[in-house]
């Protein structure tokens, strides 16, 4: 039996660069294979669900899939140098960016990918070539071309137009800006070991907009994050550490404050479309993939885009944390809370999660409590 885990992962997709940068740190003996074709749209859909990545298959024959999830099984097995820390508002904090890197930041990539020709013609090029190996450029440009399509296709629905794009524009300048001013400082988010939202952010931020070559010059005058890239990608070759007493630099204050003022308002919007349809729909055990579409705000600029409600499974993780707070806790955090975003942001982070989900085979499963509960009064699936 092999010792390997294997990662099954392309170098254009940013959630395979998170579980990557993951894998990396903690030395986990892995190696990678690029998924042709065959294999996302055979072996991969038959055993997880669907032709993605990443996904991770185990020595043991467990495949593993969603970067997340990935991740928080592999901390169960690998304890050592966990890489979210324990203390309550680093805890929230590298929560909070997951879900900034994860749900907010793949808008800004698929604009520069897809929006650029020097890019889309590039990503084109590797998506034939990783998905068909030994097949000529030509052909495999035409095979692949359908995938390709439904990549861009996504823009609309993370909210990218060309009303918006000014939006994105500015606060991709800005996030780079301040990322940079962080970095000069610390070589990780929390200090000399790296995050789950070091990884988070990476995915992105390297995967398409660094190393797409029509965008790369958004890091002219970035050093520091180009090296922070190179630090996530070879083994550091020590555990590090977050900083002491629960510190949450302040280099990271303004990059959390644009989270609470544009990303936030849109994910409690999610959450009320979410308890509005399960107060509509009491015997439903799961709920759709969608919700309609909601205003939202990226750079100052308005615009509209799809709920998608796996958004409030990732939120229900910084939330989680909250909820678990010691009344001392909480008035710590409350403090840094309002100092981050004002009341909203403390009454984001209080908000009750009315219907958990909990994620099976692709599907947002209705909490186990209250499913039973569901079952019990005799309900069915929408
Ligand atoms: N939430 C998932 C997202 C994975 C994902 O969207 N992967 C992209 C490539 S980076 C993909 O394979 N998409 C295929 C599709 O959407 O059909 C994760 O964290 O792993």
């Amino acid at each position: 039996m092999s010792v390997h885990f294997t990662h099954y992962a392309w170098p254009v997709s940013p959630y395979s660069a998170k579980t990557r940068a993951y894998l990396t740190f903690k030395r986990i003996p892995f190696v990678e294979v690029a998924p042709s074709a065959l294999m996302l749209f055979l072996d991969i859909r038959k055993a997880v669900g669907a032709a993605i990545m990443p996904t991770v298959l185990s020595p043991e024959g467990e495949w593993m899939q969603d970067s997340t999830e990935i991740i928080d099984a592999l901390e169960r097995r690998f304890p050592r140098a966990p890489v979210t820390p324990e203390t309550p508002k680093q805890r929230i904090a590298a929560l909070l960016l997951e879900l900034h890197g994860d749900e907010w930041l793949p808008s800004v990539a698929l604009h520069y990918r897809w929006n650029r020709h020097e890019n889309r013609a590039f990503a084109l090029s590797e998506f034939a070539r990783l998905a068909f190996p030994g097949v000529p450029l030509a052909l495999s440009r035409t095979l692949i071309r359908p995938v390709a399509n439904k990549m861009a296709g996504y823009r609309p629905v993370v909210g990218v137009t060309n009303t918006t794009i000014p939006g994105f524009e500015r606060f991709t300048k800005q996030l780079l800006a301040q990322l940079e001013t962080h970095l000069r400082v610390l070589p990780f988010l929390f200090g000399s070991r790296p995050s789950i939202a070091d990884f988070a952010l990476y995915g992105p931020l390297w995967a398409h907009l660094y190393r797409d070559p029509g965008s790369t010059y958004l890091f002219r005058d970035t050093p520091h994050i180009v090296a922070w890239f190179e630090r996530l990608m070879s083994p550091i070759g020590r555990e590090g550490a977050f900083l002491p007493d629960d510190e949450v630099p302040a280099t990271l204050e303004p990059i959390l404050a644009t989270l609470f003022a544009e990303q936030m308002p849109f994910v409690m919007a999610l959450m009320d479309a979410v308890d509005t349809w399960c107060d509509a729909h009491p015997s439903a055990a799961r709920a759709p993939r969608s919700l309609g579409e909601h205003e939202f705000v990226v750079g100052g600029v308005r615009g509209r885009r799809r709920l998608l409600t796996y958004t409030q499974w990732m939120a229900q993780r910084p939330l989680a944390v909250y909820a678990g707070l010691s009344p001392d806790q909480r008035g710590d955090v409350d403090a840094w809370l309002l100092r981050l975003g004002g009341e909203d942001a403390r009454r984001a982070l209080a908000r009750e999660v009315r219907h958990p989900f909990e994620r099976r085979a692709f599907q947002m499963r209705l909490a186990k409590a209250e499913a039973a509960q569901r079952r019990s009064t005799g309900s069915q699936l929408p």
